[in-house]
């Protein structure tokens, strides 16, 4: 099989036909208005509210400093239990609003947190739950509302990755008191940089918009200590019109992750998550486990697929609990699961314009590494 290249890189972003977004910010130029809350970032905030399953949305020019508005929001500090299987932006954000992270260990079937471990963390100083809807994949949302309500704890979801994903039919950021999404150039839907939160409740909106705008209420009156998070124009145009593509792109990319299972599943030692009747989703990544039997590590395979130009990620390894900011938490030890997913884990590439023979591609140097490995050992 002809060796590749040009890169074969684990993301690429989605790119609008470049006559569509010069249209969309000539009305920039018209408007003369640049960012705070301009007319193209009020009609992106109303288009998205009405998708991603709360009654309101706020936009943010990124998905972290929307996460910290989430938290802030709260009103009060203390301890928020939370995932190490995530990006750092996740914990960072707990402990850049005053808080501290208590890490959860997950399940091995959708990499998220294992909700039959949540009560045993909690104390009388948790205030809040964070999980991760981990790639996309949806957390145990129902079991997660019952032990918040039981608990009296705020539910936040990093929902960074799961932009239109849907469960039972409801779109998931209907679940929990907030979700964050991310629109990262890097996510399934993006605005080069930005951030949404979705929730419910006016007087929740009031207060979100204080926070991303310097708690400014007019000229002379700052309520609250706020920070600058407000997206621009240039943002929410690329925004505008990526909308217009999201399904199509949706739709590529399930076709490109159907193609990967149909190779992958012939091969021992690759695993992948399964799909699941009631989700809906959105094929953000494509991590899968390389097992023991596979014949040689992760990272052996990593290194063997980069020699052939092939672009993988370890997404998320080493574990938030093991970088050295985090590492002296008394819950940063044990988290068996989530280290062994971490070392097993390897997001492979995944686009909508990722052709069939790179997939092919892709999945014949797989199989050809196992069989060298295997002639070698
Ligand atoms: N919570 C979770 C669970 C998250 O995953 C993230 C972000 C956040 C919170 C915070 O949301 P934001 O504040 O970012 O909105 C990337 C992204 O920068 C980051 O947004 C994302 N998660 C994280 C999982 O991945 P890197 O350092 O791995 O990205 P980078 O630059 O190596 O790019 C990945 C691939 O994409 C490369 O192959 C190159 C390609 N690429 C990238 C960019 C930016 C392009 O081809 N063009 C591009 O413009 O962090």
């Amino acid at each position: 099989m002809k060796e590749s290249t040009k890169p074969i890189l684990v993301t690429k972003p989605f790119l609008p036909p470049m006559e569509e977004y010069v249209a969309q910010i000539k009305e920039i130029w018209n408007n003369a208005w640049l960012t705070n809350n301009g007319p193209l970032h009020n009609s992106l905030e109303n288009k998205l509210k009405d998708l991603l399953g709360g009654e309101e949305a706020t936009l943010y020019t990124n998905g972290t400093l929307a996460l910290e508005s989430a938290l802030q929001s709260i009103g009060v500090k203390g301890e928020i239990i939370t995932t190490p299987f995530t990006f750092a932006a996740t914990v960072h954000a707990i402990v850049r609003t005053g808080n501290k992270p208590v890490f959860c260990d997950i399940e091995p079937s959708t990499f998220n947190i294992d909700v039959n471990k949540i009560e045993e963390l909690v104390t009388d100083q948790t205030i809040a739950i964070l999980p991760v809807h981990v790639f996309g994949f949806p957390c145990d949302v129902y079991k997660i509302n019952e032990i918040a309500q039981k608990h009296q704890l705020k539910v936040i979801y990093d929902a960074a990755h799961a932009f239109g994903v849907q469960l039972n039919n409801i779109p998931i950021g209907a679940f929990g008191d907030i979700s964050m999404f991310s629109f990262h150039a890097t996510k399934v839907f993006h605005s080069i940089e930005g951030g949404l939160l979705s929730y419910n409740g006016k007087e929740l909106q009031r207060k979100l918009n204080l926070l991303k705008n310097f708690g400014y209420m007019d000229p002379e009156n700052i309520e609250i200590v706020g920070t600058n998070a407000k997206m621009n124009e240039f943002q929410a145009a690329m925004g505008l019109v990526n909308l217009k593509h999201i399904n199509e792109e949706i739709k590529k990319r399930e076709r490109v992750v159907n193609f990967y299972k149909s190779q992958l599943n012939q091969i021992n030692g690759i695993k992948y998550i399964e799909d699941r009747i009631e989700v809906k989703q959105n094929h953000s990544y494509f991590p899968i486990l390389v097992e023991e039997s596979f014949g040689i590590d992760r990272n052996r395979l990593q290194e063997e697929l980069a020699l052939h130009n092939i672009q993988t990620r370890k997404y998320f390894y080493p574990l938030c609990s093991d970088f050295s900011c985090y590492q002296d938490l008394v819950s940063a030890k044990g988290l068996s699961v989530a280290r062994e997913i971490a070392n097993k884990v390897l997001v492979l590439p995944l686009y909508g314009t990722l052709t069939e023979e790179e997939v092919t591609f892709i999945c014949h140097k797989i199989k050809e590494i196992k069989i060298v490995s295997e002639y070698v050992l």
